[in-house]
């Protein structure tokens, strides 16, 4: 793939304020118009969304197999790499993903515990060299996440997982971030939601002078 644009993804537990930050970030970018592409995963794209639904809400029958868990969320992930973001990045536009491959390698290499090497074959499968140029990792103690998102309502699937279970995430990430500090943006996701957005929107204006008008 020719280069091309600006990927920047987001990453962190459930409830870390990912869709939060994405939206103050996507008001300060507003004079990038249709330059600027949004994503989220699972989803992004029709078979993405369709997805989406069956990982977010397959309580009825037996439980997800963790391996087909693992297949549905890259599939989507193919998808979307084919139909929107190489099209775009090859366009030169900017994308911000709300989750991308790092979400497979934490939740199902690290916290499900499927074989970390095997995942990140698939994950490469999935996406080839469609990689994320920085990703903003959200963190926080997952319990505070699970209390905001407690005010919200209903929790999904994996939501209801036990509280051990996004401990592990967490910390999966928080290694991956140390081992790619390169790529990885860390913010205490506990802040004020202005004060994150500031310091992210420095960040990113440090590395990309000029390409974000
Ligand atoms: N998953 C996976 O296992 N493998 C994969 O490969 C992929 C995903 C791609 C996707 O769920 C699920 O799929 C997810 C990982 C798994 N696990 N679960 N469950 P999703 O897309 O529905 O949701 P999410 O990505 O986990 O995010 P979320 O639940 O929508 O939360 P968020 O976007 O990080 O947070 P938010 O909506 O911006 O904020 C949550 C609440 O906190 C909200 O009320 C805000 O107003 C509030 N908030 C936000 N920031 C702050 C601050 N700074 N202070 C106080 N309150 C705040």
């Amino acid at each position: 793939m020719s280069k091309r644009g600006i990927f920047i993804s987001f990453e962190g537990v459930d409830g870390c304020g990912k869709s939060t930050q994405i939206k103050e970030l996507r008001r300060r970018l507003r004079g990038m118009g249709d330059r600027l592409v949004l994503t989220r995963e699972p989803g992004g794209t029709v078979l993405g969304e369709d997805i989406r639904k069956i990982l977010q809400s397959h309580a009825d029958g037996p439980e997800i197999d963790d391996r087909a868990e693992l297949l549905l969320f890259t599939a989507s992930r193919a998808q979307l790499v084919s139909e929107v973001l190489q099209p775009a990045l090859s366009e030169g536009k900017c994308i911000i993903a709300d989750r991308f491959l790092d979400s497979s390698t934490i939740y199902q290499g690290v916290a499900r515990g499927l074989d970390g090497e095997t995942v990140g074959k698939i994950n490469r499968f999935a996406v080839g060299d469609c990689l994320p140029d920085v990703t903003i990792l959200m963190d926080i103690d997952p319990a505070d996440a699970r209390q905001r998102l407690g005010e919200r309502g209903v929790a999904d699937r994996i939501e209801k997982l036990p509280e051990s279970f996004f401990r592990d995430v967490r910390d999966g990430y928080l290694q991956l971030a140390r081992a790619e500090p390169g790529r990885f943006f860390t913010v205490d996701a506990t802040d004020k939601i202005g004060a994150i957005s500031e310091r992210i929107w420095n960040m990113l204006t440090e590395r990309y002078n000029g390409l974000l008008d």
